[in-house]
């Protein structure tokens, strides 16, 4: 079945990325330490991209902490060119610690999560747009106080690709810079890969809560995330605490995140999308399963 944007697979063939969110945090101070490596990552089968990173993968490391922890952060440079963190859960001077930081060096720096939600992390190193392009980003859950009701809960970061030429004898493609200013990706992703959750889909049980925790890193494109065949019982955004109820669709901006609550009334196959529809022609599809649903579905 499809909505006719992807395959679907198996959950059972392995998958390089979990969607499956970490769990709450346990501690009040959290030593967070991220490198910034130049590494490959695969965005398609046969599609090598020359990434920029944090700690070797795209998007980097999903972090979870409460309202009121601190963080204790080291940014440590293992490229070869300036990098920074910018991050969105902070309230901080920019000018005092999301600075570049030169190769084989490091920074620390302290912040407080003071507001609940879901917040982008990047690069803010200029010009920020092929950071970001390149792979520098990822998300940080901050709960609030008084934990959520149990869910089964996944996050999912979309973000864009945009290919250059097959270079060298591994055909590896880097970013083409006119391509990113037209806003025309080749690839727009949930996790850094296309379809990855369409192959792999994501289980749940029928009625089951479940809960997205999505940021969109762009670094142009916006979300509109839906779920079809489900309405979103509410939708968070960033710190409210008032949440939108009986929602189709919700626009995640380009550096924002949003909190999705739903659930599945019977068994079968539930595609989640960009209903930018281009962009879930790219790749911005998944899917989730309920239950074990024989036989098939078009749309
Ligand atoms: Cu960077």
């Amino acid at each position: 079945m499809s909505h006719g944007e992807a395959p679907v697979g198996t959950p059972s063939q392995p998958v390089e990325r979990t969607a499956e969110a970490p769990a709450r945090a346990t501690t009040h101070r959290h030593t967070l330490r991220l490198e910034t490596v130049h590494a490959r990552h695969t965005i398609a089968p046969g599609v090598v991209y020359d990434a920029w990173t944090f700690d070797s993968q795209v998007p980097g490391p999903t972090v979870r902490v409460t309202v009121g922890d601190t963080v204790d952060f080291t940014i440590v440079n293992r490229a070869i060119m300036p990098h920074s963190i910018d991050f969105h859960a902070a309230q901080i001077a920019p000018s005092r610690v999301y600075v570049n930081v030169m190769p084989n060096d490091s920074l620390q720096y302290q912040f407080i999560a003071r507001v609940a939600g879901v917040f982008m992390y990047h690069c803010g190193t200029a010009p920020v747009a092929t950071h970001i392009a390149n792979g520098m980003y990822g998300a940080l859950i901050v709960d609030p106080v008084r934990p959520r009701p149990p869910a089964k809960e996944f996050v999912l970061v979309q973000s864009e690709f945009y290919l250059g030429p097959k270079q060298g004898p591994d055909s590896v493609q880097s970013l083409d810079w006119q391509r990113m200013l037209d806003l025309a990706p080749d690839y727009v992703t949930f996790n850094g890969a296309a379809n990855l959750y369409a192959t792999h889909p994501l289980e749940v049980a029928v009625n089951q809560p479940v809960r997205f925790y999505v940021v969109n890193a762009g670094p142009n494109r916006v979300s509109a995330f839906h779920v079809v065949g489900a309405i979103f019982d509410r939708v968070y955004l960033d710190g409210s605490d008032a949440p939108l109820r009986g929602v189709q669709t919700f626009e995640v901006p380009v550096g924002g995140g949003m909190i999705f609550e739903t659930h599945l009334v019977e068994e079968g196959i539930y595609p989640f999308v960009s209903h930018a529809f281009a962009d879930a022609t790219k790749g911005a599809v998944g899917m989730l399963k309920a239950g074990s649903p024989k036989g098939q579905m078009t749309h």
